[in-house]
């Protein structure tokens, strides 16, 4: 909830802490750093994210908005960068993917999870059950929360030029994702995943339990790729 990052002047979430002193923004980053670090010990997790400076600027309507540069890289040495990606391409692959999956897939899930108003009070019911709300704060969210993002949601969809049919566009996206990996590979990363693997799992994991995700499940090619990082995130099976 807002009222939890009163503390932090980056008001998104997710926000990672190192030790209650360093402070760890964005998704990507964190993700990045992580990565960096469980290869490379040697290195403090402050020492890596003076790697990912913070870049502030104003977008088209004139709001602050902030970026990470080099969000999707890795800080490693050479030796490090061949062991982690042996052939050609694979890096730049990776990365193409992770942004893919920050800049359009991620875009697809209000727009589709809030597509009707039964739609977007499923997806609240939902976000209550699991969030920390009294009753009657729950009862509130529950109600008011599905009615606003069930017309914010009509703006993203506009915003990020969404088709009508906005479900279209999300079986579209998975299954270029799929069709990305090939009928060669398990994952992208070949036998385990890789951090784009990662990324596009948690962007449709959000959508469980949702009609959506039912709907993507049943229209697209995703399923056994799904099901596959199921199995390979809860053994923690990512790529070395
Ligand atoms: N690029 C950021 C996006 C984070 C983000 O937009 N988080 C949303 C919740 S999923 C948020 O905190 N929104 C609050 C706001 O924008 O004020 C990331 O990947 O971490």
């Amino acid at each position: 909830m807002r009222k939890e990052i009163k503390w932090s002047t980056y008001r998104k979430v997710p926000i990672l802490m190192v030790d209650e002193e360093v402070q760890l923004n964005d998704s990507s980053v964190i993700i990045s750093s992580i990565k960096t670090h469980l290869i490379s010990k040697d290195k403090s997790v402050s020492e890596i994210i003076r790697c990912y400076p913070e870049l502030k600027s104003k977008n088209d309507s004139g709001k602050e908005v902030v970026e990470y540069m080099n969000k999707y890289w890795l800080m490693l040495s050479e030796a490090d960068t061949l062991l982690m990606y042996p052939e050609k391409g694979m890096q730049k692959e990776e990365m193409k993917w992770r942004q893919w999956a920050d800049d359009w897939l991620v875009h697809l899930i209000s727009p589709n999870v809030y597509r009707t108003t039964g739609e977007a009070l499923a997806s609240f019911d939902y976000i209550v059950r699991e969030g920390k709300f009294g009753s009657f704060e729950g009862f509130f969210a529950k109600y008011v929360g599905a009615a606003a993002m069930f017309i914010i949601s009509k703006r993203l969809k506009n915003r990020h030029n969404l088709q009508d049919d906005v479900r279209q566009d999300l079986y579209k996206a998975v299954n270029d994702w799929i069709a990305a990996i090939g009928k060669q590979r398990k994952f992208m990363g070949g036998d385990r995943p890789n951090l784009a693997d990662l990324s596009v799992y948690g962007v449709l994991r959000v959508m469980e339990g949702l009609q959506a995700f039912d709907d993507m499940m049943k229209n697209t090619k995703v399923k056994h790729w799904y099901k596959r990082m199921q199995r390979a995130t809860q053994n923690h099976e990512g790529r070395q």
